[in-house]
């Protein structure tokens, strides 16, 4: 039985709300870390607490401080900040703890990299040498990128890569592997809400994305691993509000989604589920959705991206322009109210201009739903940022130029003033959209 310290990290970043926000591939790790009976304490920076607001559904913010920009960020207009807990409450942490024989750090946005390295710099205040693993999204997109940065790390990226090193061998065992995070829970403190997965994957293939080479093919979960993480979160955690972090929670829904929302309709609880990942609107059918109502779904949010013919590889023509129409009316006749819905358009396709984006939100706001515009973060293995690599070589070594806030202001006619109007022009859109529900 080894003794493993996990941490989730600072966050250092321009923007930052607590939406549903949870480490969810750490917690598959640590269900996995405890079924092979290893010893875990986990310690998660990002903690809320009594200074934080708690606005609907629990979200919420975090606590932050502002922090000197690097070099490239110092001509946006923008604080740049670190998010989390504070500096002396995690070396208080540390010190405190046991010394462990490994520390692992998850990661996400691979622009969240300098909080991945001021959290290891801190640990290394107080574990000197022991042997920092990192996994998760980051690591799997940046090779060696921690590796060459933090002392005796091994970078990581899938759970089955832990067999591959062998130093991680031997003090892991051969791990068998886990298709449940339940086992996690037990070590998270409160909860404000929860996380859930019917499927990993997606059967598309955007051009911006890196759905495909995090997760080859489409894959439902267990229904029984589902409602066994739903039970624990509700009777254990008293949780009542929940996000999906799938990709594709909307693909074949007979085969787990419908099932597990008949199952938790016995439970007669007051909770809410919503769907910050966009969901794909070409599969919104009546019986489907008035099904997902009655059983809680509230916040729904779409990928529409754009609608202009130039852009139809990148998005898979998610669905088109003339059937938004019809498929925003099965939304209401299923019970939901334009509040409920809002659709992502994305900014900084290639050779979109603010007017090509402005356009299509004035499209989606006469459609009387909430639009949410998003900036475009090249995101390595995929296909557009292998384009834009060609226009800017500092995306494929220095993962800064991945922020969503930073990458878009690089782009030709995309000066701060056009973004602003933007995102003037959304809340003004979206101001209306609630006025009008009330
Ligand atoms: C859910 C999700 C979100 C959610 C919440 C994310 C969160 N954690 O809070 C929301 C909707 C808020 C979100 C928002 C955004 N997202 Co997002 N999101 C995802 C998504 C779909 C799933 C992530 C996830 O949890 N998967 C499920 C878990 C179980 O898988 P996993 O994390 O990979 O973990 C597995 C392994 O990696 C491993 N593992 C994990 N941790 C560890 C640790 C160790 C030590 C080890 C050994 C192993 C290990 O084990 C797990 C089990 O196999 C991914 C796409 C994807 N398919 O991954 C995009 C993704 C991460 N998002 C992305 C983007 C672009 C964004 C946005 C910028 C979109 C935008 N332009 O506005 C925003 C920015 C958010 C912000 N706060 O600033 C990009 C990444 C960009 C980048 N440069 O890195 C991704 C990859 C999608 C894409 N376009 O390709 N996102
Ligand atoms: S953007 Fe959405 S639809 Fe396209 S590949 Fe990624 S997860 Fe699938």
């Amino acid at each position: 039985m080894a003794k493993i310290l996990v941490i989730n990290p600072f966050i250092i970043d321009f923007k930052l709300y607590d939406e549903w926000m949870h480490p969810l591939g750490l917690y598959f790790f640590m269900s996995m870390l405890h079924q092979n009976n290893h010893s875990i304490t986990y310690y998660n920076c990002l903690t809320r607490d009594a200074e934080t607001t708690t606005r609907k559904f629990n979200t919420g913010t975090l606590n932050f401080r502002e922090i000197e920009k690097p070099d490239l960020y110092i001509p946006l207009k923008r604080k740049y900040k670190c998010y989390g807990v504070s500096e002396s409450a995690f070396l208080s942490f540390l010190n405190s703890a046991e010394t462990p024989d490994i520390i692992c750090l998850g990661t996400t946005m691979t622009y969240w990299a300098p909080g991945i390295l001021y959290t290891a710099n801190l640990i290394r205040t107080v574990f000197p040498n022991i042997p920092i693993i990192t996994g998760g999204i980051a690591s799997q997109l940046l090779p060696g990128y921690f590796e060459n940065r933090i002392s005796n790390c091994i970078q990581t990226g899938h759970l089955e890569d832990l067999k591959k090193n062998a130093f991680l061998l031997k003090v892991l065992g051969p791990l068998n592997q886990t298709s449940s995070f339940k086992d996690a829970l037990p070590y998270t403190s409160q909860l404000s809400h929860g996380a859930m997965l019917v499927s990993l994957g997606c059967p598309m293939h955007c051009s911006y994305c890196a759905s495909k080479s995090l997760q080859k093919k489409y894959q439902p979960r267990s229904l029984q691993d589902l409602s066994d993480e739903f039970e624990y979160y509700i009777f254990k955690k008293n949780v009542y509000d929940f996000a999906f972090y799938d990709d594709a929670l909307l693909y074949e829904p007979e085969t787990v989604l419908l099932p597990f929302v008949k199952k938790i309709r016995q439970y007669n609880k007051p909770v809410t589920f919503h769907t910050p990942n966009g969901l794909h609107l070409r599969y919104v059918e009546k019986d489907l959705f008035t099904q997902l109502r009655e059983a809680g779904f509230r916040t729904l949010r779409f990928g529409f991206e754009s609608s202009s013919a130039k852009h139809k590889n990148d998005t898979c023509e998610k669905i088109l322009k003339n059937e938004i129409e019809s498929k925003l009316k099965i939304l209401m006749d299923s019970g939901f109210s334009p509040s409920d819905i809002g659709i992502y358009i994305m900014a900084g396709l290639k050779g979109q201009t603010p007017e090509d984006v402005l356009g299509e939100m004035h499209f989606i706001n006469s459609l009387s739903v909430k639009v949410k515009p998003v900036f475009l973060s090249p995101v390595p293995t995929t296909r557009l940022y292998n384009e834009y690599s060609l226009q800017f070589p500092e995306i494929l070594t220095n993962p800064l130029w991945h922020n969503d806030s930073f990458f878009i202001t690089q782009l030709e006619g995309w000066h701060e003033t056009a973004i602003e109007s933007i995102r003037m022009k959304a809340r003004e859109y979206n101001q209306k959209i609630s006025n009008k529900t009330i």
